[in-house]
């Protein structure tokens, strides 16, 4: 196997743990031998240990039986080796101490406590570097990571369940369920892959959510953000079972945004009536909007979910991709 190769195992090796990782970045780590693989390791959990230190952990049990030194080492990490004290110590201090003198990076982190300075203390302990195998790649399996730290805010999401015409709900009449069961797991899947779900008091009180990612697989559970100023909350209700909720009394989007950037959070998803997901389109601070669209209308007396000719296209998003879910459409819209 060629570098590349390498590069792309340790990447796939990364992906297991994207529910797990989050909100940090997936990270997969290989050590070879002449390019045969003595070991790997991944970031797992959050608040884990890092990929490096795992795969190096794994490579000490193996010398003296498939290798002598780590000098006859290299080692291959998707992202650049961390060069700060955070959850865990250093990757760059465990690679220099461990004597490997080949190291071969995907991406360079973009996060400021790290960019480049992960490489440069390598380079000036005598470790040979060479950077940007696949880093396209590896930003993509990071999206929301790199997109937080160039943007220097999280990537925000709406999504909506609309009828066919367009509506929320009957202006007058109960909530009921527009799409369909297999919809509304499509949704589980999709909070599990953020790191943060935010709705607004109305949602909580006519919907009666629990607004966790109710999925079969283990996760980090996305964070509750709740954008409230009702001061009679049934806090008996069962969005507040789990206590990984956050109550906000604040309606600027803009400066709620602003609290979350300088959190570890990279990615929210907006979940809630017309009222808020329409401030959030005016903030301009949307990335993508993605809507379960049924095949019922809900006629006159349905609210509608946007303002403009009530089209998300005339509020600058455009069609990205769209696909069946049993009756329903799923359509995904990104920013132009
Ligand atoms: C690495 N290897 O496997 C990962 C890295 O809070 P901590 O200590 O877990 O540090 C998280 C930061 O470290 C994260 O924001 C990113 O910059 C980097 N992640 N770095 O060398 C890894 N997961
Ligand atoms: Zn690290």
């Amino acid at each position: 196997m060629n570098y590349e190769d390498l590069m792309k195992r340790a990447i796939s090796l990364a992906d297991q743990y994207k529910y797990t990782a989050k909100p940090n970045p997936v990270v997969g780590c290989i050590i070879v031998k002449n390019k045969t693989i003595i070991s790997e390791g991944a970031h797992k959990e959050f608040g884990s240990h890092h990929a490096e230190v795992n795969a190096i952990e794994e490579a000490k049990k193996l010398q003296g039986i498939s290798f002598v030194s780590f000098e006859e080492l290299t080692l291959i990490c998707t992202l650049e080796p961390c060069n700060h004290l955070g959850k865990t110590g250093p990757c760059t201090e465990a690679i220099i101490n461990s004597g490997i003198k080949n190291v071969i990076i995907g991406a360079e982190d973009p996060n400021p406590l790290v960019s480049g300075s992960g490489i440069k203390n390598l380079i000036s302990h005598g470790v040979a570097v060479q950077a940007g195998v696949c880093a396209e790649l590896v930003q993509e399996q990071n999206k929301f990571f790199f997109f937080k730290n160039t943007n220097k805010r999280p990537y925000i999401t709406i999504k909506i369940a609309s009828s066919k015409d367009g509506k929320s709900h009957l202006a007058d009449g109960d909530r009921t369920f527009i799409t369909s069961k297999e919809s509304r797991q499509d949704v589980q899947e999709l909070r599990a892959i953020h790191d943060a779900i935010l709705t607004g008091g109305n949602t909580v009180v006519n919907d009666l959510p629990k607004m966790n990612a109710r999925v079969n697989f283990p996760l980090n559970q996305p964070k509750k953000i709740l954008l409230s100023n009702k001061s009679n909350l049934d806090l008996s209700a069962e969005f507040f079972k789990d206590c990984n909720y956050e109550i906000l009394n604040e309606t600027g989007i803009h400066k709620i945004i602003e609290k979350y950037s300088k959190t570890d959070i990279t990615s929210i998803l907006v979940e809630a009536g017309p009222k808020l997901v329409n401030s959030f389109l005016d903030s301009g601070l949307v990335d993508k909007v993605i809507i379960y669209e049924s095949q019922n209308n809900l006629g006159p007396n349905g609210v509608n979910w946007f303002k403009e000719d009530n089209t998300v296209e005339k509020l600058g998003f455009k069609l990205e991709s769209s696909y069946k879910i049993e009756t329903d459409t799923k359509k995904i819209y990104i920013k132009c």
